[in-house]
């Protein structure tokens, strides 16, 4: 189906933002060469994370420093490897890469059209708790848990939870028909892809279609609920921060 020419389902609110891959317009990232990068989400638009999506051309490869960010970086599809802070791993879709703060990184070797999603944030140490170190992993080494309960709604946790880690990044599979049980308001914030499937999303107030490739930032407080639709699982990979004091 054609969306009609000045049509969009876009919407960047004050609270929220829905951005679909029809309005994706590319950014030239620093340290990233031959790589095609939509910046998701980011401080312009209010949020406190950045959400980057990078896709590799021939001879594609990213370099740098984590600064005072934390980056976590999961691999949508392709093959690439991935170094960080003297570590050195292959990684394919599903396989993921936590790189902490000041940690110097390298992508490379990349399959032409491998795509990494990266969730990037500052690092807010915690008085008592050694700072993380780099984490390799993989989904499918991440039990599904029922959600409260739920045995149709999935979550799969990516990160430790451990009071050291001030970010989590979770996978939530829903079976047709599943929702989040309730509407849910609270002081985390979330970047979200839809990775596959479809649904109903409630942001405050308003109910918005999604499907695969779609993108979600919800500001702290946004009221959030969601309803799997169609013939097939519905899932989404989101950030949320955790673990730390409000003030
Ligand atoms: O972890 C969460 O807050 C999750 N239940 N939120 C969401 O899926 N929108
Ligand atoms: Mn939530």
């Amino acid at each position: 189906m054609n969306e009609l020419f000045g049509a969009t389902r876009d919407v960047v609110r004050e609270r929220y933002a829905l951005r679909t891959p029809a309005g994706f317009v590319a950014s030239n990232l620093p340290g990233w060469i031959n790589v095609t990068a939509i910046v998701q989400i980011s401080p312009a638009m209010g949020a406190r994370l950045s959400q980057i999506s990078v896709t590799f051309q021939k001879g594609g490869e990213g370099r740098g420093n984590t600064g005072a960010l934390e980056y976590f970086v999961y691999v949508l599809g392709g093959k690439c490897s991935a170094k960080a802070g003297g570590k050195k791993k292959g990684l394919a879709a599903g396989g993921y890469v936590f790189i902490p703060a000041q940690t110097a990184f390298q992508f490379q070797g990349a399959e032409e059209g491998t795509q990494l999603l990266i969730f990037q944030k500052t690092f807010e140490p915690l008085a008592g708790q050694k700072k993380p170190e780099v984490l390799f992993g993989d989904e499918k080494d991440a039990a599904g848990q029922p959600f409260l309960g739920n045995d149709d709604a999935i979550l799969q946790k990516l990160l430790p939870d451990h009071p050291r880690f001030d970010l989590a990044v979770n996978i939530f599979t829903y079976q047709p028909g599943a929702t989040l049980p309730f509407v849910e308001t609270h002081i985390m914030e979330h970047g979200l892809l839809m990775l596959g499937g479809q649904g109903v999303y409630r942001l405050e107030a308003d109910y918005h279609p999604v499907t695969a490739g779609d993108v979600i930032w919800m500001a702290p407080y946004c009221p959030q609920w969601f309803v799997a639709m169609g013939k097939t699982a519905a899932s989404y990979i989101y950030y949320k921060d955790v673990n730390r004091n409000p003030m």
